[in-house]
Parts: C-alpha cells; structure tokens; sequence
C-alpha cells in the first residue's frame, strides 16, 4: 500500500506530539503544521519525530490552509489546534471563536475544494457539556457549554456534523474528555498541580495557590486519545465519539494523590484563591465511553493513580536532572508505583 499521509494541526500541543509519534511509527508521512509566529516549533516536538517535516499555516488564515492542503494533498487531516485554555476564553473570546471555531470552518472549506476524499478528525471537547444536565456523558447527552471555548467548541463541533451531511465530507469528531500526561501544558490543573509537588519536594518552593478544588473531571492519558482519534479515521463511516476513562476524580483528589506519591501532605501546601474562580464552572463532567468501545475496541490503558504517579515521577526527574541531583536520590523521594 501506498505511504498515506497525514496533517495535523496543533502540532506543537500535547496531543500533536503523540500523535506524531503515533503515525510515524505506522509508516506515515506526517506533516505538522504550525504557525510561523510559534517560535522553535521543531523544539516542542518529541525525540523520535524530531525531524518530521513542519509547514507553516495559520487557522486564521485561508490562503495559508489552502495552500497547504492543496500541495500536501493529505489523506488524514487531524484538527488539533485550537486556544485550548479555557480561562483565557473569557479575557479573548473572538480570538477564541476565530481560532477554535472559525479555524475549522477555514479548514473544512481548504478541505472541500481542495481534497475532498481527505478523512478529518476534529477534536471537539467535553466542555461542549458544560452544566450536563445526566451523567455520565455521551453521545446523546444535550450540549451546555458554560465558556466562550466551550461555546467556540460546539460551533466547530456542530460544523463539523453539516461538513458531513451536507457534502458527505469523512468527517469524525472526537468528544475528547481531559486528558493529560507528562507534557501537559503547566496551565492546566492537572500539571500546576505535579510541577509544583517538584518543586515542593525539592525543597523550591512551599505553597500552591489553585482554584476550585471541588471541581471533578474525568482525566485520562493522552496516548490514550491519540489512538482513539487514528481508530477514527479508519471506520467504514464517520462518527462521533465520546472518548473518555468513565472515572470521575476531584481537584482535591488529584492533590492528595500528586503529593502523597512525593510523601507530601496536600493540606499543609495548597491554599486556594477565589480570583482563580471562573465565571461560570463545569463543576463535573465524566464519560461514557462504551459507544467508541463498541466500534473501535478503544479502552484507556492506565487508571487515575497511574497517571498521576507517571506525571509526578516525571517531574520530579526533570527537576533533578536541572538540579543535577544523582538518581539515588530522585529513587528515594520515588516511593514504588500504585
Ligand atoms: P479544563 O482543564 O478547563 O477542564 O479543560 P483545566 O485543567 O484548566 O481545569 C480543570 C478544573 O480544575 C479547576 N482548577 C484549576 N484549573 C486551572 N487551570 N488552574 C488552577 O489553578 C485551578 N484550580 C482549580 C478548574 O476550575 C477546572 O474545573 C481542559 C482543556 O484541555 C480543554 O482544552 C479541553 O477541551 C478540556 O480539558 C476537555
């Protein structure tokens, strides 16, 4: 068979990395895109796919979509891009609704007039359910997004669908429910919360300041997700599919979990300051998973406690190598694995 090649958008995210790894070692030709003002976008890129080739393309930009799509003429397109912090949604939402919502309408369109047999997978999100009115969530649960990124989301999300209906585009979207992993942005809670152990332990700093701890999620792996997004692509039909663990844990679980890995106690470091409230929370959200079960054979690979120890392992080692402290003595602040 023919090499097949892939796009991906968001190439230098947490999601565009793994994903890379993942088609290149099943004989892709990948081809990341990334924009010309993120500087070094080779450098956030994992080892192994260090030297994919990169192109420069702006969601905020047709012609630049154009132009990519109809030289690369791809056979997956994967639409990993987006303004991803969902705070930020308040302080920028047009520049939220132009890149996570109307960069794939952009994109769809390069798609449609340029390489309409390319099969796209979109990342919708799980914050498109926002104050889910069951749970736990799936393909059917109605939509309350309760941001301007859940809002942009859902736009996307709904465009995607008519892309589909309208001009029998291979489109699938992914209702993506958090997921994490060592190269988690250090934004999002999950990472705040396990650099911080770091640089706890390590005797740095003492205190973490967070928000809203009572908020639950359902936090997976992120390899996880990108398997689930190639399996996507390769169905007879498109779907869309909710990916998620079906576990639910809160804020204040994933602190005592993080710090007790590091033999910390939570209470004794982590205060909270309400201007770190949102405006309007998800207050929690858990998935249902069993449809992409059923169609792809999708399961997650590592529970809660798995993942919150690999994240704090990792931390821990990265901060010690900058300290340069000798492995001896990163094993003893290591307690074993759950
Ligand atoms: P989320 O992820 O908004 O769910 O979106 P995030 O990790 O930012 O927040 C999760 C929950 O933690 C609470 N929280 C804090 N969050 C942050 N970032 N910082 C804090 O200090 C803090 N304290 C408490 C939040 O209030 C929230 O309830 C992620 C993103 O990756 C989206 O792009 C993606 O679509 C969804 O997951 C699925």
């Amino acid at each position: 068979m023919a090499q097949r090649t892939a796009l991906i958008t968001g190439i230098t995210g947490q999601d565009g990395g793994y994903l890379a790894q993942l088609l290149h070692a099943r004989g892709y030709r990948v081809i990341g895109v990334s924009r010309r003002t993120t500087a070094n976008a080779r450098d956030s890129l994992p080892a192994g796919v260090a030297d994919i080739e990169l192109v420069s393309a702006d969601l905020l930009d047709q012609a630049s979509l154009c132009s990519i799509v109809d030289q690369v003429q791809p056979d997956e397109v994967y639409n990993l891009a987006a303004q991803t912090f969902v705070p930020a949604s308040w302080k920028q939402p047009l520049l939220t609704a132009e890149v996570t919502a109307l960069g794939l309408a952009r994109l769809l369109e390069a798609v449609r007039l340029l390489c309409p047999a390319a099969r796209v997978f979109q990342a919708s999100s799980s914050e498109m359910f926002g104050l889910a009115t069951n749970s736990p969530q799936d393909e059917e649960t109605p939509f309350h997004p309760r941001s301007p990124y859940g809002t942009s989301k859902l736009y996307a999300h709904w465009l995607a669908t008519n892309y589909r209906e309208s001009y029998g585009l291979f489109v699938a979207s992914g209702i993506m429910f958090n997921h994490e992993s060592p190269r988690r942005g250090a934004e999002f809670v999950t990472r705040k919360i396990t650099r911080a152990v770091a640089r706890i332990a390590h005797g740095l700093e003492s205190t973490l300041v967070l928000g809203n701890l009572e908020a639950r999620r359902d936090w997976g792996y992120a390899p996880d997700f990108t398997v689930a997004m190639h399996a996507m692509l390769q169905t007879q039909e498109p779907h869309d599919l909710v990916i998620a663990t079906g576990a639910s844990h809160s804020v204040r679980e994933f602190c005592e979990t993080a710090f007790s890995i590091a033999g910390l106690d939570w209470r004794r470091h982590v205060t909270v300051d309400p201007a770190l409230f949102r405006p309007a929370e998800v207050e929690s959200l858990v998935g249902d998973a069993s449809k992409a079960a059923k169609l792809l054979g999708w399961r997650p690979t590592l529970t809660f406690e798995e993942l919150v120890h690999e994240m704090v392992q990792a931390d821990l080692q990265s901060l010690s190598a900058t300290l340069g402290i000798r492995s001896g003595q990163v094993a003893r602040l290591l307690p074993a694995q759950p």
